[in-house]
Parts: C-alpha cells; structure tokens; sequence
C-alpha cells in the first residue's frame, strides 16, 4: 500500500486515456463510440478520483499513524458547489484531461459543465465552510469537516411570471464521483424514549428508547492544491435498508411496511432552506441531533483507537461549531462521557469545554437559535437534562461571582423563562466552548456589547475574540478567472499565489503600467463577455458588455436591502424618462444585475423578486431607453453561477444597514477578481476598506452607532423620503411595473413599518455614492488602477489567513505536510 500510496500521480496521455476508457466501459457500460458528454464528465471524474484516492488514504493513514491532533469544523452546511474542475486544478492535471478529452472531440469547459453543484448550504455559511476546508487541506492541517449528506440540497430557483418558485434538488440523481460511501462507519442514533437513573454513580442515567436510526458515513476528497494533502468531509446520511417491515407487508399493509423507512429518510432529506432565520421545526432538532450524535460518536471512537485516555481528548481534537447548529455536540459529548464512559461530571466537562469552539454568524433576533424545552424534553430526555445541569453549575459559579444579581442571572441563563421555557442555544455554545468568536472586527464587537454582554462580565474578555472570514483562492481567482490569474502569475513570476496571497502584492508594482493596466482591463472585459454570454442563455436578456456592469448578487434579506437597490433603479429609469434623447446619449450605460434565493417561506424577499423581475421588463423593453439601462435578475444562484458573476463585476453592492450584515464574503470574492465595491460601513467592508485604502471603496451610510437612534426616531415619527425616492413610490404607484397593490407592501414597510431597516436614512447618501461611482468609473486609467490595486492588497482575505488564525490561536494544530509531489 504504501509503496502504492507514495507513487507518482499518472499524467501521461495514454494512462489518462486508459483510465477514462476504463470506467467508461466498466463503471459505466458504454464505449467510446457511444459516449456523450455526460458520460465523459462520469467517466473523467471518475478517472481523476482515482488519482485522488491514494493521497486521501494516506493523508488519513499518516495523521492516525502520527497522532496529529485533528480539527473536525462541524456544520450543517457545506456549499461546495462543483470539484472536478477543482481537483484537475489542484492536481495540475487541467492540460492533461483537456487533451485526452479533445482527442476524442470534447471541450473540457463542457465537460466540466455537466457536473451538478452539491449545495449544501444557504449561502456565506455554508460557503465559508467549504473554503476552510479547502484551505486545511491545502495548508496541510490536519482536519475533517463535518456535515449532512442531504437528498436534496438547496432548491432550485425558478422565475415564473416574475415569482420565485421553488423545485426540489434531485442532485444525487446521477451518479456522484466525489462521495464515498462508508457502510461500514455507521452509528446508532436514538430519539425520544426515558431515563434509568444508574443507582450506583449519581449523574449517569441509562436512556432506554427504541426509536433507533442509524447514520450511515459518506467521505468526500477535498483536494488540496499543490500538496499531497487530501481533506475528508464526511457526511451522515439515516440509513433506510433495515427499516422495512416485512410482517405489516406480508399482512397487506404496503405503507404500513416502509414507514419506518420514510420516517428514517425525513431526517437527512431536505436543507432547511433558512439563511439568517431559525424556524424552530422539531424535524430541524432531530436533524441536528442525528447530525451532532453520529459525528460525535465517530470523533470518541477514533481518540479510542489510540489508545489515550479520555483526559487527553482536547490535545487530540479540537471542535469547531460553525454557529448554534451543532451546539448539541456539545450535551452529546457529556453525554458519551459520563454515561457511556463512566466519567465523573467535573472531567467531562473539562475535556469538553477544552475541545469546543464556537463561530457566531449573525446578531439577528430572528436568527438566534432557541428550541422549546418540552420539544427538548420529549425528544432528547437526556441532552435536556445534562443542559439542566450545565445551567445550573453555570449559574452557581455567576451567582457566586455577583451575589444577589438576580437580573444578570436571568440574562445569562441557557433556559430563558419564557412560556413554553426555551434553551438560548448561543448561551449554551458559549458556556461550553473555551473560544467565542465573531466573524469580522465590528461584528465581534458588536457581539461582546449585545448578546454575549453579560457573558464578558462572567466569563472574560479573553474568551471573546474575532476571525475574520476569508475565502478560498484556488476557487474565487484561479478556477473562475483564468485571464486575470494568467496575468497574476506573470507578474508573480509564478503560481505560487494560489496558496499564498501575501504574493499578490506585487501587483501594486504594475498598477501604473500603462499596457498592463490596458490588459487587466481586457480580462475584465473578457469576464464580462462571458457574463452577456451567460445571462443571455440563462434569461434571453442581450446586453452590452461595454456597460458597466453593477452587481447583486446573494440571498435576499430585508436586511441585505435588495429592496433599496431596486429603489434607485427605479429613480434612474425615473431620471432617464425625463431626459432628452441627446442627453440621455451622455449617460452611462449601465446593466444592473441581481441574483439570489430567498427563504421559501419569506413572504416580503420573494415580493421583492417580483418587483426587481416587474422593473426588468418594463424597461428592458422601453425602446427609448435602450443599452443605457438594463435589469436583470439571473435566476437560480448557485456557486456556479457566482463562478460566471463575480469576475465580471465593475461594481458590486454589499449595502445591508450598519451592523446587520456579520461579515460577508461575497464582499471578498467581487475585490479579489479586480471588481470595486459601493457599500455601507458594515461587515467586512470595514476592514476591506482598511487594507486597500479608502479611494478603492465607495462607502455610504449611517454608522452602526447610529442605527438604534434612527430606528428609535422612526418607531414614533414617519418617515419622510427625499425627492429621489418619492419619486420611486410614484413610479410604481402610477402603476409603471404592473399592479401597484402587488408592491404597496414593500412600500409599506419603509413609510409605515418602522423603516427598520432605514432605507429612507440611507437613500440620499446611495443615490450620491452611484453618482460617485459614475463619475470615478468616466477616468477609465484611474479605474483601472484601483481595480489592480484593490487586488494587490487583498490578501487579508484569504481563507489560509483565516485558518492558520484559527489553527494558531484556537485549536493548537500544526500543519503536517504528508510528502508526496503536486
Ligand atoms: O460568516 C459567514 C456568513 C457571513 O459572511 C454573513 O455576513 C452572515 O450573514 C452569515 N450568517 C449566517 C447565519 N446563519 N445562521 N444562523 O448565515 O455568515
């Protein structure tokens, strides 16, 4: 094996060639006469797999055989979109396959087309998850991501009649390449049932239940880029097999007999398809439950194997909680200690408050995760009780710290004393975590003054602390924009950036450089021809890639403000109609474009939609108008489809109120392929703002401590729009978009909902940051310039900086490069 594991990948044509045929023939039953690309992409991911699978047995042999101390980052999602393409890049073996496909006349490009996205994930959360494991496996640290292998992932977006509508994911329909599946690593997972107090040792129960699923294992390669390095996401999917009742069928009660299979198949079916809302659905908390149990089994038997006792749990693995979702690991590794390995209260709660962390993404109220007690109660007896306990150890050591402070006592309870009693799942990742941390500086500050205040009187400061969020290179530069990476690594002098941002800095060397600035530029037009190209398919809207492209592109939110983007579109096209032709000759054509998925069940995002696809078509189709104004909302927004967005982006919108928006990456993503960005003074934008220089970002707004005054004001007093945004309420109630009763409730919701998330404060200072960016983007060499620059000193926001922090100054890992070549 190991001689096996060690040897050189294959690249020559003719095992290429061998290897595509091979499957093609055995793994799949067609032959080279009959092949279509679809059977190319199956039988070349499949053939590059197994140029993976060696370097993924022995990453994982080489680590166990060391005893490295693993990460397992936790987290119920994972948006990892597509890795063929990915692991040709990482593997350097592009060229290769790109010949051998073309020799039997396929482009690669389409090949690499017919891979469906895993969306795994809402959106930032999910996304950031799978670049911090991309950039674990390509820094060499040791580490598994941890996740839920659901049927059916994010669902597809569909725009009918201007609506969103929602279609279901089939994405495992086709065979899937980049899974494999673990029949052999499976746990019991149990649910509801009661407890048998052990006579003999006080705290430890028996939890007596016969509602039993069993999580089966499924492993998926993450490629790291240039190293030998393989990463493991392991996926846990309810196993369905055993569950057939052949007595109710045999007795003629057909769906009697697969009930319990049904039952099973709910648990790791659907996403929740919620970004920054918590729906509180018992179906959610028995995922969860499946998902914490299952990984924290997996991650005691694996310490078990080496032999260690249990006290050395923490110097062997760290946990991180990707937000509250798989807070219940935390009650679940009590739970193995104590009643499965007989460990005393005080040492369980030692090895796992060193081995827990815990990453908050969001201030939003609706976003906190709470569950009702007796929902706890009844499905998980025992996890409810042990959070009894941890409660009450907690609230012993803040009472004896602040004696008598009843009020702080209340405030800082996991069990809030609502009626039904709900447990506050942040407080309780807090109190059993050794780290907390924030995702960009102002969101870390603003969590130690708002939710977690209390907790930095009881607990420290120190145990707060912010990592900023970054994003994976090798998908957000070198898969999705070759021209501009081409253009990079000649400046670099080599690729070497791809895995070391800092490199890029360079660049700031040829920012004034007038033929390389002339081909930065072409790039970006290159982009942005591909961009026309695409939405021309995906909308059969044609626009000119000479406008300058003004990009939006993520989940859509209230707090997002899509709403106010469409609102200025509005007043543009209000401004247009006014204008003579000859003046309007003068401005400067602009294709406006929008792409998101709102929650299924978000009433006033999907309103939203409709409106943005309402203004699209009236003045996609004003003949007056023409190329100087064009809307479109691509449907369906995917991690693919930001591959075709983001390089193209002149500038990009990331304007969510001050304070609202955790950090964002898209922000990240725009700035690293040379777009600039019109944004509030929020998130990441803060520090992105810091790091490039202030003539590189256009900011407008009120400042986070201003939004509780204005939202205070607006509670008592109406709002009163300026001029320009009147303006937009008239066009739309003169019934310009259809139907103006369809849109009077988003209207509403600035002039009589409270405003809450002041789009009247905000809109004269945005009209003025465009009018701004109009006047910057006229001085095409200074634009130019910026674009370069911004890129030159991005390397803040790589997802390796953001690891190696984590790495350095959470979990204790090294990295542990297992040899082997790239
Ligand atoms: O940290 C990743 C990402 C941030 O960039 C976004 O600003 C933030 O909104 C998002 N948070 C969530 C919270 N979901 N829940 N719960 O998705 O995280």
């Amino acid at each position: 094996f190991r001689a096996y594991a060690h040897s050189e990948i294959a690249r020559d044509a003719a095992t290429i060639k061998n290897s595509v045929v091979m499957h093609l023939t055995a793994t799949f039953l067609r032959t080279p006469d009959s092949m279509d690309s679809g059977h190319a992409y199956l039988a070349s991911a499949f053939s590059v797999r197994d140029r993976l699978l060696q370097r993924w047995n022995l990453t994982n042999e080489y680590h166990d055989k060391i005893g490295a101390k693993r990460v397992y980052y936790m987290s119920l999602e994972f948006l990892v979109g597509r890795t063929f393409d990915n692991a040709l890049l990482a593997l350097q073996l592009r060229d290769e396959y790109a010949g051998v496909l073309g020799d039997v006349g396929f482009c690669l490009e389409d090949i690499i087309d017919e891979e469906r996205d895993a969306a795994l994930g809402n959106g930032g959360l999910g996304r950031l998850a799978a670049c911090y494991v991309d950039s674990l496996a390509c820094m060499n640290y040791p580490g598994w991501g941890y996740g839920l292998r659901y049927r059916y992932g994010m669902f597809q977006q569909q725009i009918i009649n201007g609506y969103q509508v929602e279609a279901p994911d089939c994405w495992l329909d086709s065979p899937n390449p980049w899974e494999f599946p673990r029949p052999d690593v499976t746990y019991p997972v149990k649910f509801y049932g009661h407890l048998e107090r052990d006579a003999a040792v006080p705290n430890r129960f028996k939890w007596v239940s016969d509602v039993v699923y069993d999580a089966m294992a499924f492993d998926m390669p993450v490629p790291g880029y240039g190293t030998a390095n393989v990463g493991n996401v392991r996926l846990w999917s309810c196993k369905t097999n055993g569950l057939f009742d052949l007595n109710k069928f045999n007795a003629g009660d057909y769906q009697g007999a697969t009930g319990g299979q049904v039952a099973a198949q709910m648990l790791t079916n659907v996403l929740y398809p919620n970004d920054n809302t918590n729906g509180g659905k018992e179906l959610r908390l028995r995922q969860e439950y499946l998902f914490c149990s299952a990984t924290l089994q997996d991650i005691v038997a694996r310490f078990k194997r080496t032999g260690r006792p249990l006290a050395d749990l923490p110097d062997m693995a760290a946990i991180q909680l990707n937000d509250t979702h798989p807070t219940l690991g935390i009650p679940e590794l009590m739970r193995i200690l104590i009643d499965d390995e007989g460990l005393e209260w005080d040492a369980a709660w030692g090895i796992t408050t060193r081995t827990f962390a815990f990453t908050n993404h969001t201030v939003l109220p609706e976003a906190m995760e709470k569950w009702p007690v007796p929902m706890m109660d009844r499905i998980l007896p025992r996890h409810m009780g042990i959070i009894y306990d941890i409660n009450m150890f907690f609230l012993q050591r803040v009472e004896k710290q602040f004696p008598g402070d009843r009020e702080l006592l209340r405030n800082v309870s996991v069990i809030e004393e609502s009626n039904p009693q709900q447990v506050r799942m942040a407080f309780l990742a807090c109190v059993g975590s050794h780290r907390v941390n924030g995702v960009a500086a102002i969101h870390s500050d603003i969590i130690k003054q708002t939710i977690f205040h209390d907790f930095v009187r009881v607990l420290g400061e120190d145990k707060f602390t912010n990592k900023t969020n970054g994003v994976a290179p090798r998908r957000w530069m070198n898969e999705c924009n070759p021209e501009m990476s081409a253009l990079i690594t000649e400046v670099v002098g080599d690729r070497s950036w791809v895995t070391d941002l800092t490199k890029v800095r360079a660049l700031e060397g040829r920012a004034g450089d007038s033929e390389f600035c002339r081909r930065w530029w072409a790039a970006k037009q290159s982009n942005k021809r591909r961009l026309a190209e695409y939405i021309l398919a995906t909308t059969g809207i044609r626009v000119s890639p000479d406008a300058l492209f003004d990009v939006q592109a993520k989940r859509i939110h209230e707090y997002k403000r899509q709403l106010m983007n469409i609102l200025g579109v509005i007043y543009r096209y209000h401004r247009l109609k006014q204008m003579s032709a000859a003046e309007r000759a003068q401005e400067l054509p602009r294709v406006v474009v929008f792409a998101g998925k709102a929650a299924a069940g978000y009433w006033v995002a999907k309103q939203a939609i409709k409106l943005i696809n309402a203004v699209a078509e009236v003045v996609n189709s004003d003949a007056e108008i023409g190329d100087v104004l064009k809307v479109v909302f691509i449907p369906d927004y995917s991690v693919t489809a930001a591959e075709h967005i983001v390089p193209a982006s002149d500038i990009s919108q990331h304007i969510s109120t001050a304070g609202t928006e955790a950090s964002g990456t898209s922000n990240m993503k725009f700035v690293l392929n040379g777009g600039i960005i019109l944004g509030t003074v929020d998130g990441a934008n803060i520090e992105i703002g810091e790091e490039i220089g202030d003539e590189q970002i256009f900011f407008f707004g009120c400042l986070a401590h201003e939004v509780a005054d204005f939202r205070h004001y607006l509670r008592f007093h109406e709002p009163k729009p300026d001029a320009a945004l009147q303006a937009a309420f008239d066009m739309i109630q003169r019934n310009t978009f259809g139907d103006a009763h369809t849109f009077q409730p988003l209207i509403d919701s600035i002039l009589r909902g409270g405003d809450v998330y002041l789009l009247s404060v905000d809109f004269p200072s945005y009209i003025e940051a465009h009018k701004a960016v109009e006047a910057a983007y006229r001085q095409h060499d200074d634009w130019v310039t910026k674009s370069i620059l911004s890129v030159a000193r991005m390397a803040k926001f790589s997802s390796d900086r953001a690891i190696q922090e984590y790495a350095e100054e959470i979990w204790n890992i090294e990295p542990v490069p297992v040899g082997g070549h790239a």
